[in-house]
């Protein structure tokens, strides 16, 4: 009896020591006003990184001039795909590629890496190169890097290298445009558009704008073209060109146009670059320089007097001699060099 009388006296306890610990428990907190709702829920350390401050854009390009500056269309290698070759073009001698297919091989061709057209056009404020490839990859999309060289003192190596990487959207936007500076003059090497052993320099290797980062978050721009899914549209601002209104440009298109390979034929060897004239049959088929197509250049804002060199030769020499009647011209040095195709 006495066992079982203390047994509920200390159970009866217990519960009170209970009910009242939980009212003291819940009487605490009220006590104190809630902590604000900001220093509830502090950002993560790991969100700090990934959000860095928005980048204010004021200087948007809106639409390209109705009237062009310039054009230069480029070979289209889907016509000899199947043979696994280009139809013409490609010349590492000279500078200029056409190479939209997969090394060694060349059995898979990228309609996204094949350039077709190529426009230039120059308000006030911009410089816009349009860049027509031949089509999308599977996916219907642009998904090489696109871009184009401006040579402004006209000696035929580039100054700036404008690129813009797998563009998606139709609204201008930063995302993957980068603008490289050649500020040690090497880019060309030695004999300047031509290939020499000597120009093993590094290239583009200064980065003026990365996707907004940079002195001017405006500097360049790109887009797919909203009327067009296979042509990408690359503004950049002529205050780049710091008051000269002359110059060259030439587009390119590549899986990888890595800025310090410029010039690509004076860091590497024909033998280790490959060709894609299925007649240059020493260095066919391409090889380490694979996925790549290039246009020659034209002229913006002066009238050329024919020889620049890397310009696209408009007047080549009526009759020259070769077995198909076929040939390609290029200008190479202060001379136009004039090959046969089959
Ligand atoms: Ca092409
Ligand atoms: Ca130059
Ligand atoms: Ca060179
Ligand atoms: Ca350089």
């Amino acid at each position: 009896m006495n066992q079982n009388l203390i047994l509920r006296l200390s159970v009866g306890v217990a519960l009170v020591l209970v009910i009242l610990a939980c009212s003291f428990g819940q009487a605490t907190p009220q006590a104190e006003p809630p902590p604000p709702p900001t220093a509830i829920l502090p950002p993560t350390p790991e969100a700090t990184p990934e959000a860095p401050p928005a980048i204010e854009h004021k200087d948007v390009p809106v639409d390209l001039p109705y009237e062009r500056t310039s054009q230069a269309g480029d070979q289209d290698s889907s016509t000899t795909a199947n043979q696994k070759r280009a139809p013409g073009g490609d010349r590492f001698t000279f500078g200029r590629y056409e190479r939209p297919f997969n090394a060694n091989t060349m059995d898979q061709y990228f309609p996204e890496l094949d350039i077709i057209n190529s426009i230039f056009y120059q308000d006030d404020a911009w410089i816009y190169a349009t860049i027509t490839l031949r089509g999308g990859d599977k996916e219907k999309h642009l998904s090489g890097q696109y871009g184009f060289e401006i040579d402004s003192d006209l000696d035929g190596s580039g100054e700036w290298l404008i690129l813009a990487s797998n563009p998606a959207s139709t609204d201008w936007n930063v995302d993957g445009v980068q603008v490289w500076y050649d500020a040690n003059g090497d880019v060309g090497g030695r004999i300047t558009v031509g290939a020499d052993e000597y120009g093993n320099g590094n290239g583009y290797e200064t980065l003026l704008f990365d996707s907004g980062q940079g002195d001017d978050p405006d500097l360049a721009w790109a887009r797919v073209a909203p009327q067009d899914p296979t042509t990408v549209q690359i503004a950049v601002k002529t205050a780049l060109l710091t008051g000269d209104p002359t110059y060259m440009a030439g587009a390119w298109a590549g899986r990888d146009l890595n800025p310090a390979l410029f010039d690509f034929n004076d860091h590497m060897t024909h033998e280790q670059a490959g060709a894609a004239l299925i007649e240059l049959e020493n260095f066919y088929p391409i090889k380490e320089l694979a996925e790549l197509d290039s246009v020659c250049r034209i002229a913006v804002g002066f009238q050329p007097k024919g020889d620049e060199p890397g310009l696209c030769v408009t007047n080549p020499p009526k009759k020259v001699a070769c077995p198909s009647g076929q040939y390609q011209c290029y200008n190479f040095g202060n001379q136009q060099i004039c090959v046969c195709v089959p």
